[in-house]
């Protein structure tokens, strides 16, 4: 077949994203919310950062809608806390952090351009999309500081609903993670990459597990877009094991995201 540009054949065949939402982060982005101690981050090294990562997305094939900075919500660049999406239908999730509750108003707005199937998780349910990790039909639901057991049950009675299965993982006595996708990556082919606190869990059972060396537990949350998985620079030894996987990877530098708890897929919302 010739190459147009055009991967919407191969989309259908292998189940490949097309499009990523994406926000700028805004000029007090430091002052958002953080549990570790790295210092504030600096506004133009995460933009920069932010700039080469949309660069990737659009190497990997997605055509990107970038939403504008909103100084409201300086945790608002990480979207993907902002909804659940999947190729059957889109949820907007009620995140965990009073201070992001606003930040589903105008992702709402913007997967109703793309999605006829919209939901919503409402209270008492709360939700962060980070705690969600798909696996195919299957999605782990990390139950958390912020998603809440009313909002994972939510979540997975509407992905029922669509015939996907779900499994909650409870996450609130592991430390250093804030969402379970901070330790845990689905990647393709029944493998998942994960933290060594989350070895063990019974729920994992049956996946080829890749497992995060100690010292590299920031790089478990990584992103496998269109056959090439983004990683964090700095990380050897997962990328070597990622490579002897068979995955091609590229490294990204989310040192300024890093300070603000945030990872690489927290940076996009991917369908
Ligand atoms: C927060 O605490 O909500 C943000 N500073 C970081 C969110 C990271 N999101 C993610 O892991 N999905």
């Amino acid at each position: 077949m010739e190459h147009t540009g055009d991967i919407s054949w191969l989309v259908r065949r292998q189940q490949l994203f097309q499009r990523a939402i994406v926000r700028v982060p805004s000029e007090n982005f430091a002052a958002g919310l953080t549990t570790v101690s790295l210092g504030t981050p600096d506004y133009g090294h995460a933009l920069e950062q932010h700039e080469a990562y949309c660069a990737v997305l659009e190497q990997c094939g997605l055509r990107l809608t970038r939403l504008e900075a909103d100084q409201r919500y300086p945790d608002s660049t990480f979207v993907e806390d902002t909804a659940v999406l999947t190729k059957r239908c889109a949820v907007v999730t009620n995140p965990g952090a009073s201070s992001r509750a606003g930040e589903i108003g105008e992702i709402s707005k913007t997967l109703a351009r793309f999605y006829s199937e919209l939901h919503s998780i409402r209270e008492p349910g709360t939700l962060d999309g980070g705690d969600v990790c798909e696996a195919g039909n299957h999605f782990f639901i990390g139950i958390s500081e912020r998603t809440n057991d009313a909002g994972a049950q939510q979540l997975a009675e509407l992905l029922a609903s669509f015939d996907y299965t779900a499994s909650l993982v409870d996450i609130r006595d592991v430390d250093g993670i804030l969402h379970l996708k901070s330790g845990l990556a689905y990647l393709s082919n029944n493998q998942l990459v994960l933290v060594d606190e989350l070895r063990q869990r019974p729920e994992f059972d049956g996946y080829d597990l890749i497992h995060v060396a100690a010292g590299e537990e920031y790089a478990a949350n990584c992103v496998n877009i269109n056959g090439r998985v983004l990683v964090a620079t700095g990380y050897p030894e997962l990328e070597r094991t990622l490579r002897m996987a068979g995955h091609e990877t590229v490294a990204l530098q989310m040192s300024e995201f890093q300070k603000m708890d945030g990872g690489l897929s927290c940076l996009s919302l991917r369908f």
